[in-house]
């Protein structure tokens, strides 16, 4: 036991609450109320609370609500209102978008995929507050907006697959039903439908990028664990007063690949390649059916596959 405990990491030992810089006097109250899980920090250290709501947060959270209502009672009376089967079978229930006679109508028939317009505004107004609440806060702590680009690049795909594709190819029925397998059905059925996603290099893009993310996170994660018996985590000391954590975890990359990202850079790294899957993925979805209706027969054009 002894070995494995200098083997791996030691559990970072607990310090009192960070209050962080106080910005005013109005700020002092939410230094309350702030409680520690060991299971949030995966079974490290993690503060659970206070937290800020401000009329964004108190607003996204009242649209959310209004969608996710709209979209489980529509489930709800999918199985007759009744509370069993909406258990049972609440992973294959959906609520559609408008069928494609309807076209792009506004105010379709409730049951014509009215319900499902009504949900994905809310749904956009919810989610849209929420990335100003991340703007705003952001700015309020004298920060950077890195994490509400970073999020805007999520929320242009999520876009792009339910509003700006749908309006581009002229109807509603083009965009993705609320519903856990019907959510998948719909990726699935694109993917057919236009000729096999694999062969839209956008996809792939967004594959690499995707898969590359959590090959950078796993391997910046595991470094920063990995010298944290000598302070690595502790950013503030390593920034003003550099130990030898940092030294050996530069040099540890540097000897195993050649090369190492600094302290810095390999947050650029993580932060462009979680960007970048969003983002090549929703030129690769705008791309589909708009100006490539087949991306096999595409490939095939474009020597990037051979005649089947
Ligand atoms: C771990 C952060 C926490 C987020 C969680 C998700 C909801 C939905 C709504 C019951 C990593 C919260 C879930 C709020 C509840 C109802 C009506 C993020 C983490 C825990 N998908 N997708 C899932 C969404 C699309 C695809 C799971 C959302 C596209 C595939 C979950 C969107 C396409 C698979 C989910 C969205 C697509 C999933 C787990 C929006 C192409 C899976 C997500 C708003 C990109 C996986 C059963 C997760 C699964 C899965 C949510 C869009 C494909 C339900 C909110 C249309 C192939 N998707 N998805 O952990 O198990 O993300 O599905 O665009 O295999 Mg999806
Ligand atoms: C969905 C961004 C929007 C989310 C937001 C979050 C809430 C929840 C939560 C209260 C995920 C809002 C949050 C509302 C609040 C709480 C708790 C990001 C989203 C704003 N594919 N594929 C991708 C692979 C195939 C298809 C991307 C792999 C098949 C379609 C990704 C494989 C077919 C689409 C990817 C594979 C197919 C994609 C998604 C392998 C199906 C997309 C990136 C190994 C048979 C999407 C260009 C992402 C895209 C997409 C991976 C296979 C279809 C890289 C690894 C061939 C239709 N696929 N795919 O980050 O951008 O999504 O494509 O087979 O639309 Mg694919």
């Amino acid at each position: 036991m002894a070995v494995y405990q200098n083997i791996f990491t030691q559990i970072q030992v607990r310090g009192p609450v960070e209050e962080g810089v106080p910005l005013s006097s109005s700020d002092l109250p939410r230094e309350r109320d702030a409680s520690f899980s060991r299971l949030l920090g995966i079974i490290g250290n993690a503060q659970l609370g206070p937290i800020y709501l401000g009329w964004t947060g108190v607003a996204s959270l009242f649209f959310g609500f209004v969608a996710i209502e709209i979209i489980g009672l529509n489930m709800l009376a999918s199985v007759n209102w009744d509370p069993i089967e909406f258990v049972r079978q609440l992973p294959w229930l959906a609520l559609y978008p408008p069928p494609p006679e309807q076209g792009i109508n506004f105010f379709p028939p409730l049951e014509q995929g009215g319900w499902w317009v009504m949900a994905g505004f809310f749904l956009t107004v919810s989610i849209l507050l929420w990335w100003a609440r991340t703007y705003m806060r952001a700015r309020a702590l004298g920060l950077g907006t890195h994490v509400a680009w970073a999020f805007a690049s999520a929320i242009f795909l999520y876009l792009v697959l339910g509003f700006i594709r749908p309006l581009l190819m002229g109807s509603w029925s083009e965009a993705v039903p609320f519903g856990i397998f019907p959510h998948l059905d719909w990726t699935n059925s694109f993917s057919i439908t236009y000729g096999n996603l694999f062969y839209n290099p956008f996809h792939c893009l967004s594959i690499v990028f995707l898969y590359g993310s959590a090959l950078l996170f796993a391997m910046h994660g595991a470094t920063i664990l990995a010298v944290s018996r000598y302070g690595g985590e502790r950013e503030i000391e390593q920034i003003t007063d550099r130990g030898t954590a940092s030294e050996r975890a530069a040099l540890f990359w540097r000897w195993t690949m050649g090369f190492n990202a600094s302290m810095e850079s390999v947050h650029r790294w993580a932060w462009w390649f979680a960007v970048l899957t969003t983002l090549t993925g929703g030129i690769g979805i705008l791309l589909t059916g708009t100006v490539v209706s087949d991306w096999r027969a595409w490939a095939e054009a474009h020597h990037f596959a051979p005649p089947l």
